[in-house]
């Protein structure tokens, strides 16, 4: 079998104009493998060259196929109704022979625009940044609110689905030999005693109280970019999980990710905490875009998915870990187990502050 092309070579066939200077990797990605591509003499010059990870995206090509869709929604969107402020989409590149991925290479590679003069950060700045990044999740939503749900296909089932991964870590458990030291006792008896909160948000998607939306599906705070000038949210990167499910998730993520200050690389975990008025600033910048379009119930649940989604975060890192580190790409062997305990210690803090944060969610709608 032919070895494969080293990214430079792939690069080389999304460059219309210019020469490449240096392909170097780039960002903190846990799934696929991202390269930033520095030119010289190009219009632009840098982009983003990423290989789809298969093993977890088994469609790469529906992946791109449903960010082409987005894009040409959001971009008509934005050409028919201006936005007071800057909202960028990035671009799908075409290669030579004007296709959105690399042929002849055994990964599906592909590059995308860089958003001009801006900037993410692994973890939140200020609650000035985590009201930028609310508000980018707010706009987000609205600008594929009018898409049908239909139009995009499911490129990862069961993501999200907590009970889902519930099941994979009954099923990893039985065949795990690892050694009960006592911080997997720990990370065991935590699971065991919120087993039964699993199914909340699809209880509620099931029961018809939370309808099927389209959402990002990773919206990290470091998915966010900003404005390197203004300081403001100006776009949302890393498409492969937009799709159908429910908004919630997104909500959840973004403040399980942002609100946690120490960031879900930490190595300091009794210092991990849920700050409150990170989730004020984020809720009140995502609310300022999404308040036109909140039921009732989506504010009911507000509390219940950001303490699900970072309790199933957790629990996918404990899993992961448990079976060997096959999915999230590890540094080292307990990397996993690491990142599990900032996600359980997060999970802690936020239940900890249930009335304080419900209280919160009530005062700003
Ligand atoms: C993964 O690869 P990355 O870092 O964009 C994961 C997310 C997790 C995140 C935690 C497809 O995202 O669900 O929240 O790690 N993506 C997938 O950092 O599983
Ligand atoms: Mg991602």
């Amino acid at each position: 079998m032919a070895s494969p092309l080293p990214p430079i070579a792939i690069a080389q066939q999304f460059v219309r104009s210019g020469s490449i200077r240096e392909v170097q990797p780039f960002g903190s990605g846990n799934i696929n493998d991202t390269f930033l591509v520095l030119l010289d003499d190009a219009p632009e010059p840098y982009f983003i060259l990423q290989r789809i990870n298969t093993q977890v995206f088994t469609n790469p090509l529906g992946v791109m196929r449903n960010m082409r869709i987005f894009s040409e929604h959001v971009r008509d969107r934005l050409t028919r109704q201006p936005p007071s402020r800057r909202w960028d989409v990035p671009r799908l590149l075409l290669t030579q022979d004007d296709g959105d991925h690399c042929q002849d290479c055994e990964d599906v590679w592909r590059a995308i625009s860089f958003v001009d003069n801006s900037i993410t950060h692994d973890t939140i700045q200020d609650t000035r940044h985590a009201e930028e990044i609310g508000y980018g999740l707010g706009m987000f939503h609205n600008l594929i609110s009018d898409l049908p749900t239909e139009n995009l296909i499911d490129t990862l089932e069961g993501f999200h689905i907590t009970p889902r991964y519930l099941e994979q870590y009954d099923a990893v458990l039985s065949e795990s030999k690892a050694e009960r030291t006592a911080e997997l006792v720990q990370c065991l008896a935590f699971v065991e005693a919120r087993r039964n909160l699993a199914q909340v948000l699809e209880q509620a998607k099931a029961e018809g109280k939370l309808p099927m939306r389209l959402m990002h599906g990773d919206p990290k705070i470091n998915n966010v970019m900003i404005d390197r000038t203004t300081g403001q949210a100006v776009s949302l990167i890393d498409l492969d999980t937009v799709k159908p499910g429910l908004i919630h998730y997104d909500i959840g993520d973004c403040l399980r990710s942002g609100c946690n200050p120490l960031g879900e690389e930490t190595e300091d975990l009794d210092a991990v905490s849920f700050e409150p008025d990170l989730a004020a600033a984020m809720l009140k910048g995502y609310l300022s875009v999404a308040r036109a379009f909140l039921t009732e119930n989506d504010y009911y649940y507000l509390y219940d998915a950001i303490r699900l989604i970072t309790f199933e975060l957790g629990l996918r890192f404990f899993t992961d870990h448990l079976a060997g580190n096959v999915y999230f790409k590890a540094k080292h062997p307990r990397h996993n187990l690491n990142r599990a305990r900032v996600q359980f210690k997060l999970v802690e803090s936020i239940e900890a502050q249930e009335a304080t944060l419900k209280q919160l969610i009530e005062s700003l709608r």
